[in-house]
């Protein structure tokens, strides 16, 4: 194993904890311990936090071609440990290696390549009349992530940063850590200067509040849940620290009458799934014509079911198992709560898939005949669970997709462009996705209502990190 788990990564250098104290990581595919990182506390923040401060002070004034310079570096470095990576996240996430490799890992690349293309044009500032509009670094800015998608999470908030100018402290999830050691590491080799890239482990109520209470972090870019995202404004409200926040979902994905049925549905299902349904803008509210019901969950079904779920190690699995017992047991208690409220049990169900008695393992779980009101129709599951529900007209179907406390992102589906368009114009999410469409990693990516405050990814994401000001009188009049 590596020789920095129990480390963290301050102004430069790995570094003891202040306080000892350390937590097992769970691999979930056998629910046992393989290492041990150190869990930080307030001290190990402040020490990260001084060292962020005092690189901001020179970080804060390098030219875009430095910087430029610097992205491209940390790419180079980045692909250079792109298997040890990937690899971590397999471990310690349980992600199916195909799926570590192709995904998981590759958005990392992504990210990094798209900024680099997006700091080489960006402008920093312009003349308005005789007044400067300048954008500047917003400075030292504390980063929350979560298990998920790990080194999305990472790259998609380290990259804007860097190309702004900001300074940083990262605390990753403390059950996902590898990653984010190994992507310190890349770092370091890339040859970032001291300071600009700090991490210290630790858990939420540890690391996190003393993020979130900081004086010296201006800002807190956060991914996680809607319940940690509260706390975390709340803790970060007496500093007036700006707030980013990219929180949970419920994405509807609305099937017009005009499409495919069978496979817009078993696409829809293979989606909902992926990464073992652990995605904030899974679509996991199917809306069909109530007249296509039953070719529906015929559809759904057998979609379900050739899914294969097993050993993350095996390039052939698609489905490996949740992060950990808390979500299992969060998961399971889901799906009964769907069968007692009357849902169809399609397929799967509580308990573990056939043969896979150890490991997080659940069954792919799909439920028809979900009415608006069912918790499984209004909770964020985070999990194999699809819910079908059906309606009557487009207009109920809008309403019926809105009417939800979050608003990450909507599907549609049709075979007409222009009645997919004016769907996606009435969908309350700052994201939709017409016809499932390959990825854009510089569209706006974040939530409207409780899924968050401002965008992540390329240029939009490079603003949230950025200052305005106005020098008015900067030109002669
Ligand atoms: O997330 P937490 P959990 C949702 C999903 C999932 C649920 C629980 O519904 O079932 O969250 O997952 C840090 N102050 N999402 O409990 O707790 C924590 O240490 C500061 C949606 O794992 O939100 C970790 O680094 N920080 C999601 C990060 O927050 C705190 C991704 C996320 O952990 C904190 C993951 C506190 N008080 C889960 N409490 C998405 N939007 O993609 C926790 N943290």
């Amino acid at each position: 194993m590596m020789s920095h788990e129990r480390q963290f990564y301050i102004n430069g250098e790995w570094v003891d904890p202040v306080t000892p104290r350390t937590m097992d990581v769970i691999n979930p595919a056998t629910e046992e311990a393989f290492t041990q990182i150190s869990l930080g506390s307030k001290a190990d923040v402040d020490l990260a936090v001084a060292a962020a401060r005092k690189a901001f002070e020179t970080f804060s004034q390098t030219t875009r071609a430095e910087r430029l310079d610097l992205l491209k570096r940390i790419l180079a470095a980045f692909q250079a440990r792109y298997e040890d990576i990937a690899n971590a996240i397999t471990l310690e996430l349980g992600a199916p290696v195909t799926l570590a490799h192709k995904s998981q890992a590759a958005i990392g690349v992504g990210h990094l390549t798209q900024m680099i293309s997006v700091l080489e044009t960006f402008e920093f500032e312009h003349m308005q009349g005789t007044t400067l509009i300048a954008k500047e670094p917003i400075g030292v800015v504390g980063m929350i992530t979560p298990w998920n998608w790990p080194i999305n999470q990472i790259t998609c908030k380290v990259c804007p940063a860097i190309a702004a100018g900001c300074t940083m402290v990262l605390k990753p999830s403390e059950i996902a850590p590898l990653d984010a050691i190994i992507f310190a590491e890349v770092m370091h080799a890339a040859g970032v200067p001291p300071g600009v890239f700090n991490l210290v482990n630790g858990d939420g109520p540890g690391v996190g509040t003393a993020m979130s209470e900081h004086p010296d972090i201006d800002m807190i870019s956060f991914t996680g849940s809607t319940r940690a995202g509260i706390l975390i404004a709340k803790a970060g409200a007496d500093t007036i620290k700006r707030m980013h926040q990219e929180l949970g979902g419920k994405s509807a994905n609305i099937l017009l009458d005009d499409v495919d049925i069978e496979a817009a549905v078993t696409t829809g299902v293979v989606d909902c799934f992926q990464n073992t349904g652990q995605s904030c803008n899974a679509p996991t509210r199917m809306f069909v014509p109530a007249q296509f019901r039953d070719v529906a969950v015929g559809a759904a079904r057998r979609a379900a079911e050739s899914i294969k779920v097993g050993a993350p190690s095996d390039p052939e699995v698609y489905m490996g198992p949740v992060i950990s017992q808390l979500q299992y047991d969060k998961i399971q208690a889901m799906i009964q709560a769907g069968i007692d409220e009357g849902a169809t049990l399609v397929t799967g169900g509580t308990g573990r898939p056939d043969g896979l008695n150890r490991g997080y393992y659940v069954r792919p779980t799909v439920f028809a005949d979900v009415t608006p009101d069912m918790r499984i129709a209004r909770e964020e599951i985070f999990g194999p669970v699809l819910s079908i529900l059906t309606y009557e007209t487009p207009a109920q179907v809008i309403a019926l997709a809105n009417d939800t406390v979050y608003g990450l992102a909507a599907y549609v589906q049709s075979g007409n462009r222009e009645r997919a368009q004016e769907i996606s114009r009435k969908m309350r999410s700052g994201n939709v996705y017409i016809n499932y469409p390959k990825g854009d990693l510089n569209a706006p990516f974040g939530g409207y209502k409780q899924s968050g405050n401002g965008r992540e990814w390329g240029q939009w994401g490079l603003e949230e990190f950025l200052e305005i000001k106005g020098v008015v009188g900067y030109a002669a009049g």
